[in-house]
């Protein structure tokens, strides 16, 4: 039974993939948002983040940017892949999760609950801070 146990709490702190440095822009309720962190792949082997969940949003979706002609634009994914022992940056003008439809405002200090859903660690439950881009903190 003890093993048992072992066993088990080993299982549920599968730190595979970890995340850190979690933020939100600020933004008024009913219009968008995104939130940017780092993922971190410390498995020997690509994981792939498959969803996201979100109390806070309408509508809570994975995006990348790109750019056509001088415009950046942006588009839903269905995936990302994060590679075997590397780090992955959602970050503005890059990959971030998109807010839409905000159930409130998000004023700053406030704190945003969310879940990254990956395809090998599974459901990681993750609250990001709200914050202006480049303040202090790196
Ligand atoms: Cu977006």
């Amino acid at each position: 039974m003890i093993l048992f146990l072992i066993i088990l709490t080993t299982f549920f702190q599968d730190n595979s993939i970890k995340i850190s440095d979690s933020w939100v822009r600020p933004a008024f309720e009913n219009s968008n948002s995104a939130i940017y962190f780092q993922i971190e792949n410390n498995s020997g082997k690509s994981d792939f983040l498959t969803g996201v969940e979100s109390e806070i949003a309408q509508l809570t979706e994975i995006h990348e940017t790109f750019s056509e002609g001088d415009k950046l634009m942006m588009r839903k994914i269905e995936s990302v892949e994060i590679k075997a022992n590397s780090k992955f940056d959602f970050k503005p003008r890059a990959h971030h999760i998109m807010l839409i439809k905000l159930k409130k405002d998000l004023k700053i200090g406030d704190k945003v609950e969310f879940t990254l859903i990956f395809k090998n660690a599974g459901k990681k439950n993750v609250v990001a801070i709200v914050k202006e881009q480049n303040s202090k903190k790196k």
